[in-house]
């Protein structure tokens, strides 16, 4: 396939399709595989799989606990990652940087470690109405064992947050504000930096979820002034099996810890135990080694292209991408102009279930996703129980996007 991309890009998009080995496959013989899938998770370059193989093959060992040359260079590598993932959001230390397992387990650990400590019954914690799953579930939790309120800054018909409404609500005086840095249904871009000065004037503690922002534009914790930031590596060139949690220290060392076991104790005693510094305080067991360190590749990769550039590309795939969609007779794609939209378009096609859609997507090769893609409740404000979901990387070309269309018209074909 050719790599048009568009005008103004300023990727050489053909040579970092080379470096994704699954972006060469067919899906089935001659239909080449265009994978618009990628706000489920991205796909991954030659470098960060070399990087795994590599200590599997040469280094391979447990951390923070052997003395011996492969525990240490082990050691070293794994928090070399840390390393890498502090820089590239921008957090003062390295120490700040906690490794989960994902976005979800990042939020999971606020809500039960900082939410159980500081809550009270009545407190009101702040979310909106265009949460992924992970993001309301863990409070609605902590919300039934605390008797706590949430209340939920409104989407407009546009796809965008209601910010007067948000203003409204902060008169209640919120412990907490969480919210997500970017729709993966309407890919709204959130201005991020007024939602935590504003939470901040009144007294919040602020949570982004950068599960959709941290992939795919520069994200910078001390400019956004974020208390805590969550992301997962697997959606930013990264594997499965790791996320992170940025923290503020103040909190993060005044929080008691999530899991209890090895790693995360200075000292244990038959009856008590002393809870280790940050890090570790919050990273019990042996951890995701290799995913670590498939994840510091994962940021060296994207930091050589260009966090500005990948977001400039996005940027101009969405504005054709709109267009061309546009085009398709009774097609309704959600979410906000291009100017305020990442590269997500969820849509609807008259008559045809979405799960249908990519049905017929798919035997075109055209892979995207079709549900509720885990933000149900804002699925029911716009009265719809699910859309298709086509999204781009840095590795999308205007090509894949006239794939797609074709696929609609031809879905149209079938359905009639
Ligand atoms: N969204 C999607 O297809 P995990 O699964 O923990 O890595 O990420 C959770 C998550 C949290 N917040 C946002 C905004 C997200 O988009 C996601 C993951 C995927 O939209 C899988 S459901």
């Amino acid at each position: 396939m050719t790599a048009a991309v568009p005008a103004v890009s300023p990727l050489d998009v053909g040579r970092i399709r080379a470096d994704f080995p699954v972006l060469q496959r067919m899906t089935r013989p001659g239909v080449p595989l265009v994978y618009l899938d990628s706000t489920a998770t991205s796909q991954k370059p030659a470098a960060v799989i070399q990087a795994m193989e590599d200590f599997y093959r040469r280094s391979n060992a447990n951390i923070h606990r052997g003395i011996h040359t492969l525990a240490e260079e082990s050691t070293a590598a794994y928090e070399l990652a840390r390393e890498k993932t502090a820089r590239f959001i921008g957090a003062p230390a390295a120490r700040q940087i906690i490794f989960t397992r994902n976005t979800t387990e990042s939020i999971n650990l606020v809500a039960y470690a900082w939410g159980r400590a500081n809550l009270r019954s009545g407190d009101v914690i702040i979310l909106t109405e265009m949460e992924h799953h992970s993001n309301l579930v863990p409070w609605h939790m902590l919300a039934a064992e605390k008797a706590l309120r949430l209340e939920f800054i409104p989407v407009t018909e546009e796809g965008l947050l209601d910010l007067d409404e948000y203003r409204r609500l902060l008169e209640l005086g919120p412990k907490l504000v969480a919210f997500t840095h970017m729709s993966n249904v309407l890919g709204t871009i959130n201005p991020a930096e007024t939602i935590i000065r504003l939470a901040h004037e009144a007294g919040a503690v602020t949570l982004v979820d950068a599960a959709q922002s941290a992939p795919h534009f520069p994200v910078d914790v001390q400019t956004l002034d974020a208390d805590f930031l969550a992301f997962s590596a697997h959606k930013m060139c990264g594997p499965t099996g790791i996320g992170v949690l940025y923290g503020r220290r103040e909190l993060l060392e005044a929080m008691p810890p999530f899991l209890g076991g090895g790693d995360m104790i200075k000292r244990v005693h038959l009856r008590s135990f002393a809870p280790n510094d940050l890090p570790h305080k919050f990273e019990a067991g042996t951890p995701a080694i290799a995913e670590a360190i498939g994840l510091g590749a994962a940021l060296d990769y994207l930091s050589a292209v260009g966090m500005e550039a990948v977001a400039a590309h996005e940027h101009a795939l969405t504005t054709y991408a709109l267009d061309r969609l546009a085009e398709v007779p009774g097609v309704r794609v959600f979410g906000p102009s291009a100017e305020h939209k990442g590269g997500v378009a969820a849509f609807t096609f008259p008559g045809v279930h979405p799960h249908d859609v990519a049905q017929i997507l798919d035997e075109m090769g055209v892979a995207v996703r079709a549900g509720h893609h885990c933000a149900q409740p804002l699925h029911e404000k716009f009265g719809i129980p699910a859309t298709t979901r086509a999204s781009f990387y840095l590795y999308t070309t205007t090509d894949e996007i006239d794939r797609l269309v074709e696929g609609l018209y031809r879905v149209k074909e079938v359905f009639g």
